[in-house]
């Protein structure tokens, strides 16, 4: 949720740059300067919130996954590891895992367990085939 605020604000605050402080403003410019070039870590903060959104936003809650959207979004995001299970269930099965909450949606946390357990696994196999 911080990161969300942070990388939404980014415009917010070249808009307030006139309610700044006066003597901080040539900070504030370095600053902004910075912050229109993007690191890759912050684009891939921001890809993150932005494929949520896309696939949340599809129906009911935009601030959360339904199973509809989730399955959408693994057939299409992630469809070589989908299309690779042969259990048919294991879709289900991750959504349950994922829903800590129990709520029957996944919001912005529990997804990203998902996108951060892919992320482990494919790094572990990554380190694996180096050695
Ligand atoms: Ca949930």
């Amino acid at each position: 949720m911080m990161a969300e605020a942070q990388v939404g604000s980014r415009d917010q605050l070249q808009d307030s740059e006139k309610n700044s402080k006066t003597e901080t403003t040539p900070q504030y410019q370095d600053t902004d300067a910075k912050m229109s070039s993007p690191t890759e870590t912050e684009r891939c903060i921001e890809s993150l919130i932005a494929v949520f959104q896309k696939y949340a936003g599809r129906d009911g809650n935009r601030n959360s996954l339904s199973k509809t959207e989730f399955l959408t979004f693994m057939n299409t995001e992630l469809a070589a590891f989908t299309k690779n299970q042969k259990d048919p269930g294991v879709l289900d099965r991750m959504m349950k895992k994922l829903d800590t909450n129990c709520d029957g949606q996944l919001d912005f946390q529990e997804f990203l367990n998902l996108v951060g357990g892919l992320a482990v696994a494919c790094h572990d196999s990554f380190t694996r085939s180096q050695k």
